[in-house]
């Protein structure tokens, strides 16, 4: 019997992927926390709690009391918002990852973590299309730096001390329950919401630059297979890239006009347009596919499908 705990459940992953594990493990054995507060179905589905990832004793306290053995650690400055505050988003990325793992590597009964990587790692230097898994890593942004430090961090303790950390490369992801916030890839999920609301956006990254994305469904179920996969079959304890589709605004724009004829975008490039021209237009992510069968099942197509269908349906309830 598994003791999850989810910190950052209010957020983008966190508040698709604690209903997921408490569907399999149980409404009673998937803690969510949060330093804000999460929707209704997390909070009443299950254990929730404030907890501060920060505070290395709390959160010590709470693993060995609630005899966790799975940590999903999903809070993190995004790349936009890093930039702003860069000095703070180092100090919030790097010691709550140092947190967990000290923690992981203390409490015995811990046995697996998952801690999300992302495409920011690549750089400048990067080869854009088709991406490998390994290849030359500068990474320029704040966010990039500390997902890097990270993953080396990440398989030092595997190495080190045989704490089980598995994480994923994680592209943009698209999602309609919880909206990202400051990313360079949110244009993918705002463009769906300003569509149904208003019938225009403004793009904040030029119509041609593409990105690799992945609908949330495909992310979450290549998370679960990632943590459930047999350890022996891994042979990477840093960040697997993974991949949905590579898309620019113009392209989901046309996709959108399938639906919503007069759908009108305008473009005002910020410098976020300067993080993206540093990362992956897409990624070779033939590596996760081999060590734990992964593939995504949603398209550009489906993906729009659902994303303005279920926009509207939250639109007309509220
Ligand atoms: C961001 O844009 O900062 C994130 C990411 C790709 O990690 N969505």
């Amino acid at each position: 019997m598994e003791n999850i705990l989810v910190i950052g459940a209010a957020g983008q992953i966190g508040s698709e992927l604690t209903l997921a594990l408490r569907k399999i493990h149980g409404n009673n054995h998937v803690f969510a926390t949060d330093i804000k507060d999460a929707s209704s179905d997390i909070k009443n589905g299950g254990p929730y709690q404030l907890l501060d990832v920060m505070d290395d004793k709390l959160l010590i306290h709470f693993v060995i009391r609630h005899k966790i053995t799975q940590i999903y650690h999903l809070a993190a400055v995004l790349s936009g918002n890093a930039e702003k505050l860069p000095l703070q988003a180092w100090h919030i990325n790097m010691n709550s990852l140092m947190n967990v793992l000290e923690i992981a590597k203390l409490v015995e009964d811990v046995k697996k973590v998952f801690w999300p990587s992302s495409i920011a790692v690549f750089g400048p230097s990067t080869p854009r299309k088709q991406t490998p898994q390994l290849t030359t890593m500068e990474p320029s942004t704040v966010y990039g730096i500390s997902k890097l430090a990270g993953e080396r961090w990440c398989e030092y303790y595997f190495k080190k001390y045989d704490v089980d950390v598995r994480s994923i490369r994680y592209p943009g992801l698209i999602s309609y329950k919880t909206e990202p916030g400051g990313g360079t890839t949110d244009w993918a999920v705002e463009i769906y919401y300003d569509a149904v609301r208003k019938g225009s956006y403004t793009c904040f990254l030029k119509k041609d630059t593409k990105q690799p994305m992945l609908f949330m469904e495909d992310a979450i179920n290549a998370t679960i297979r990632l943590m459930e996969v047999n350890n022996k079959r891994l042979k990477l304890h840093t960040g697997y890239n993974i991949m949905g589709v590579s898309v620019s605004p113009e392209e989901v724009a046309a996709e959108i006009r399938k639906h919503i004829p007069g759908f009108k975008i305008s473009y005002a490039p910020d410098f976020r347009q300067d993080i993206a021209m540093t990362w992956p237009e897409s990624v070779d992510d033939s590596l996760a596919r081999m060590h734990d069968d992964w593939k995504p099942y949603y398209d550009l197509n489906r993906i729009t499908e659902i994303m303005l269908m279920q926009i509207k349906k939250k639109e007309t309830e509220t």
